[in-house]
């Protein structure tokens, strides 16, 4: 258990009333401390986003928007949430935000509702080539309710075939596009996906989740002006509390609103809400632009030096802050690998790759990013360390080598100690 001579602030007081769970999150917080957080869809909070989450405003139920709620005493949350949209708002230059959703998967489900009908077509990328679950897989209720037709990578690319998508569109008509997903390691052609909805009539949805923070911070292009709803979870790049958002144009702001509320949701976690309204503020700022930025110079040296050690790299490398590893050439499965690394002292995904010959839940790659190790002020001549780590943490895993594991991990806890996070008192 965590050394409570060393206790966060932030649970000083929650050790008094809860000494268990507050050891609990302490050692969590150590063990983000400690470790080299490389799994892209993570990052560290800022203290004021911390701040904003643990706030009195829990306490309130205000089902229903701004000026029009099913409970009284809504003086403050409405300007909380009217804050969280405009910033959201003015940051992506959007006509419409909703800041209600309750995360990713949610938001999604709202976008079915408000345009589809049980049954109804829509196109996406294959799960197992970087797609969501919630764009359609057979395990997710999208994959059930609904009839979604995939586009992939190509084989030798690696790539988003552009030529497969315009193929599928134009013969299956469907009602939505979805492009978008967690495991793409290349741009997202925007306006190429706007132009193949329009010739089939379809709605084209950009799910930016994992990449908003880039978006924000204009190291990737943006959807607006070409996707007609825009969805992201709040708690990856773009660094805010775990929630989520669906902006959109004037045209469907109305269907999306009554979508999230009453269709799907009751009330809004208003803590969470001020949190996001917190994290857009610094998301507008230089400073993001820089740590953006640096996100995508990290990776791209991280994904050289992985090369150079022989690492397989779907698609050959990174325009973002996501890398994407094939282990087949390694002769380890993900998962062992994973494991093996988690000892190490470095934390990443086991994950499929396209055209995986393996299982989702013991498949050929991991999947990393350089969202959270960027936060902490790690910079890329960091990166060939970190490359070097990996390289011997996957070789001892494979020989059951726990003493080199063991002894890369005290490396580790060493390395990290000179880079603090919010909320966990630095050494
Ligand atoms: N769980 C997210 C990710 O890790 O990419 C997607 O929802």
């Amino acid at each position: 258990m965590t050394d409570r001579t060393t206790p966060l602030d932030l649970t000083a007081r929650l050790a008094e009333s809860d000494p268990q769970l507050a050891e609990l999150i302490d050692a969590e917080g150590r063990r983000q401390f400690e470790k080299i957080r490389l799994i892209p869809s993570e990052n560290y909070v800022s203290r004021a986003v911390l701040d904003a989450t643990g706030t009195l405003l829990t306490n309130k139920y205000s089902e229903g928007y701004a000026h029009k709620r099913y409970y009284e005493g809504q003086q403050f949350i409405d300007e909380v949430e009217e804050l969280a949209i405009s910033r959201a708002k003015s940051l992506f230059g959007v006509d419409h935000a909703n800041v209600q959703p309750y995360s990713g998967s949610p938001a999604n489900l709202a976008i079915y509702l408000a345009f589809m009908q049980p049954g109804d077509t829509f196109l996406s990328l294959e799960l197992a080539h970087g797609g969501h679950l919630t764009h359609g897989s057979p395990v997710s209720a999208t994959g059930t309710w609904f009839r979604p037709v995939h586009y992939g990578v190509g084989h030798e690319t690696g790539r988003i075939d552009m030529d497969q998508v315009r193929d599928i569109a134009q013969k299956e008509r469907p009602k939505l596009i979805f492009c978008g997903g967690t495991a793409i390691p290349r741009l997202i052609d925007f306006p190429a996906f706007s132009a193949i909805a329009r010739e089939v009539g379809a709605l084209l949805v950009a799910d930016i989740a994992h990449i908003a923070g880039l978006v924000a911070g204009g190291v990737h292009p943006t959807p607006v002006g070409h996707a007609e709803v825009i969805s992201t979870t709040t708690h990856k790049t773009l660094r805010g509390p775990r929630g989520a958002m669906l902006m959109t144009t004037e045209e469907h702001a109305k269907a999306i609103d009554k979508a999230v509320f009453p269709g799907l949701q009751g009330g809004p976690h208003n803590h969470t809400t001020a949190a996001i309204a917190v994290a857009l503020k610094e998301a507008a700022t230089e400073e993001f632009r820089l740590y953006a930025s640096q996100i995508v110079a990290n990776a791209k040296a991280l994904a050289e030096a992985l090369a150079e050690r022989g690492f397989d790299l779907v698609s050959g490398g990174t325009d973002n802050h996501l890398i994407l590893i094939d282990l087949t050439n390694k002769d380890v499965a993900g998962k062992p690998a994973a494991k093996a690394l988690d000892r190490a002292g470095i934390e990443l995904n086991f994950n499929t790759v396209p055209f995986d010959p393996r299982k989702p839940w013991s498949p050929s790659g991991i999947r990393i990013g350089t969202p959270a190790v960027t936060t902490r002020g790690m910079a890329p001549e960091h990166m060939p360390r970190i490359a070097a780590w990996m390289d011997e943490a996957v070789e001892a895993g494979k020989k059951d080598d726990g003493d080199s594991l063991d002894r890369i991990a005290a490396e580790i806890r060493e390395f990290t100690s000179a880079f603090p996070i919010p909320g966990w008192p630095t050494p």
